[in-house]
C-alpha cells in the first residue's frame, strides 16, 4: 500500500491555497552544499499526511464559523512541493534513468510533438516560449497558502536554508480570482471538480469519479505502474509532474462567444453565448455539466459534490450522439468516460492548476483585446507521461478525429479550449458539433485561446528518497 507519510502532499491530497508562488530555480556548482543544505529544508514539504491534516482543519474552522453564522476565511496555513528537473537530477549527479523518456528528454524536446507555437529554422523548431523555459531549469517550489505575505515568509525561511546553493530563475504568483469568481477560471468556469479517485488513498470516492485508479497511474513503482520494473528504488512513491504555463485570451474567447451565439428556443443572444461556452467547454460556467444539464445551467446541481461529476456521456442510451455534450467539449476530450468504455484509468491525470494575472480590465472587455498576460498555471501529475499530460494533449486534445468511432459525417474536431493545429504559424482550428441542433455542423475557430509559453516536466520525489538520495 501507500505510504501517505512518505509521498508528497500536493499529489494526492492537494494543499487547499488562496495563493501559490511556483518559484523556479538553479543549483549552483557546490551540489555538495546544496545537498547539505537540502536537508534542512525536507522538514518544510507537506506530506500527504499533513495536506489531509490541513484539510481537516479547515473543514472544522468552516463548521464552527458556519454555527456562529460567520465566514470563514482559509487556517493559516503554508504548504511546500518540491521538484527537480531531468536538468536538476543531473545537477545533482543521479544519473538513473527513471524511466520516462519524455521526462528525461524535457519538455523543450517536446513542445513541436505538442504543437506549441513556434518557428522552425534550418529544420530547427523554436518555440514562443518564455525564454526561462528555453535554459534548462533545475528545480521547482510551489508555495501554497491563505495569504501572500505568509508565502513570502517561507520562501525567506528556504532561501536563508538554502543559502547560495540555488538561485531563484522565474517566480509566478497564481491567485485564486476574487468574490464570486473564487475556483473559476479567467474564461470563468469552475475548475477542480473532477480528479481520479486512488486506490489505497481515496476511500470514499464521489459519485462519477470513475473506476477508482491503481496508484501506478500517478505514483511511480507503486500497484500498476506501466513502467514499474524500469523504476529505480528512490523513484517509488514519487511522482511526474507536468507544468505549463497557459495564457488565456480572455477578451478575445468572449469576443467571439458574443459573435456567435447559439440560440435554441426562447434563448436570448446573452443566453446563447453563454450555451456556446458551455458547449465548448462541456461545462456550464457553474461546473454543471452539460450531459446532465444539456439547455439551462442548473446551479443547485453544480454545487452538489454528489451529483456534479456523476455522468459519462452514455446518456440516455447513445453515446454516439452530440444532443447533449459535443464530442470535442473540453472535459468530452480530456477525459472520455464511456466514449472508450469507462476504461481509460492509465489516463487520468491529477491537475492542480492556479490562475495567474490580474482581472479582466474595462479596456480590455471592451477592445476585445488582452493587453494583461492572464491564465492558467497548470500542473497535473502522472507516473507516465505518455499516457498523461503528453498523450492528453498530443493524442486527444490535438486530435480532430477523437473521439473514434463517431458517425462519419461528424468528425469531432480540436479541443476547442486547449487543442492546437500543427501548424505553427496559422491556426485556424475547426469543432463539430457545437449546434444540437445541426450536428454536422462545423465551427471555425479563428484563434487560439489558451496559448502556451512554455513549462518544464518535473519529478517530485518521495520523501524519504529527498532524504537518501537527494540531500546528503
Ligand atoms: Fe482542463 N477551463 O477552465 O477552461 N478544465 N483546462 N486541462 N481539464 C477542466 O471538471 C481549463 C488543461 C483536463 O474529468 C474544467 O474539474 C483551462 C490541460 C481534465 O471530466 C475546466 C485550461 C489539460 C479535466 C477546465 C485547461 C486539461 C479538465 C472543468 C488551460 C491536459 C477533467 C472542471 C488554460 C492536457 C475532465 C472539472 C473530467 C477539466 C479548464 C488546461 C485536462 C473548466 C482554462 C492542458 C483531464
Amino acid at each position: 500500500p501507500v505510504d501517505i507519510n512518505n509521498v508528497q502532499g500536493d499529489i494526492l491530497a492537494g494543499i487547499p491555497k488562496k495563493f501559490e508562488a511556483t518559484l523556479f530555480f538553479n543549483i549552483d556548482d557546490n551540489v555538495t552544499a546544496f545537498r547539505k543544505n537540502l536537508t534542512k529544508v525536507i522538514p518544510f514539504i507537506t506530506t500527504t499526511t499533513q495536506a489531509q491534516g490541513i484539510r481537516a482543519s479547515i473543514l472544522k474552522h468552516k463548521q464552527e464559523a458556519a454555527a456562529r453564522g460567520a465566514q470563514a476565511d482559509l487556517v493559516p496555513v503554508v504548504g511546500v512541493t518540491l521538484a527537480f528537473s531531468q536538468f536538476g537530477l543531473k545537477k545533482i549527479g543521479i544519473n538513473d534513468h527513471i524511466g520516462d523518456s519524455l521526462f528525461e528528454n524535457g519538455q523543450l524536446a517536446d513542445a513541436q510533438a505538442l504543437n506549441d507555437k513556434g518557428t522552425i529554422k534550418d529544420n530547427k523548431f523554436t518555440p514562443d516560449w518564455l525564454p526561462v523555459f528555453k535554459n534548462g531549469i533545475h528545480g521547482v517550489f510551489v508555495i501554497a497558502s491563505d495569504s501572500q505575505s505568509s508565502i513570502e515568509a517561507k520562501i525567506t525561511e528556504i532561501k536563508s536554508k538554502l543559502g547560495t546553493t540555488i538561485h531563484e530563475v522565474f517566480r509566478v504568483n497564481g491567485n485564486v480570482r476574487p468574490k464570486e469568481e473564487a475556483g473559476h477560471e479567467h474564461f470563468g468556469f469552475l475548475d477542480g471538480i473532477s480528479n481520479p479517485a486512488v486506490i489505497d488513498f481515496d476511500t470514499h470516492p464521489l459519485p462519477g469519479q470513475g473506476n477508482p485508479i491503481s496508484p501506478g497511474f500517478i505514483l511511480l513503482g507503486r500497484q500498476d505502474d506501466p513502467n514499474r520494473t524500469s523504476r529505480p528504488s528512490w523513484a517509488v512513491e514519487g511522482s511526474i509532474m507536468a507544468f505549463r504555463y497557459l495564457s488565456q485570451l480572455v477578451p478575445e474567447f468572449n469576443t467571439f462567444l458574443k459573435k456567435n451565439p447559439i440560440q435554441i428556443g426562447e434563448m436570448t443572444p446573452e443566453q446563447g453565448s453563454e450555451f456556446l461556452g458551455a458547449r465548448l467547454m462541456g461545462r456550464w460556467k457553474s461546473g454543471a455539466p452539460l450531459d446532465l444539464a444539456p439547455l439551462k445551467d442548473d446551479p443547485e446541481l453544480a454545487a452538489d459534490r454528489q451529483r456534479n461529476n456523476n455522468f459519462d456521456y452514455s446518456f440516455p442510451e447513445d453515446i454516439q450522439t452530440q444532443d447533449r455534450c459535443p464530442f470535442a467539449a473540453h472535459v468530452r476530450k480530456t477525459n472520455p468516460r464511456n466514449d472508450l468504455g469507462n476504461r481509460v484509468e492509465r489516463n487520468r491525470i491529477i491537475r492542480r492548476g492556479i490562475p495567474f494575472g490580474p482581472e479582466v480590465t474595462p479596456t480590455e472587455a471592451q477592445q476585445g483585446k488582452t493587453t494583461h498576460d492572464r491564465g492558467l498555471l497548470f500542473r497535473c501529475y502522472q507516473s507516465v507521461l505518455g499516457n498523461g499530460f503528453h498523450f492528453i494533449q498530443q493524442s486527444w486534445a490535438n486530435n480532430e478525429g477523437f473521439p473514434f468511432g463517431k458517425p462519419a459525417d461528424q468528425t469531432p474536431g480540436f479541443d476547442p479550449i486547449i487543442g492546437q493545429a500543427p501548424d505553427p504559424n496559422s491556426r485556424v482550428r475547426v469543432v463539430g458539433g457545437t449546434n444540437p441542433q445541426n450536428a454536422t455542423a462545423n465551427l471555425s475557430l479563428p484563434t487560439d485561446w489558451v496559448v502556451s509559453k512554455g513549462g518544464e516536466y518535473f519529478f517530485a520525489p518521495s520523501i524519504s528518497a529527498l532524504k537518501t538520495t537527494f540531500a546528503t
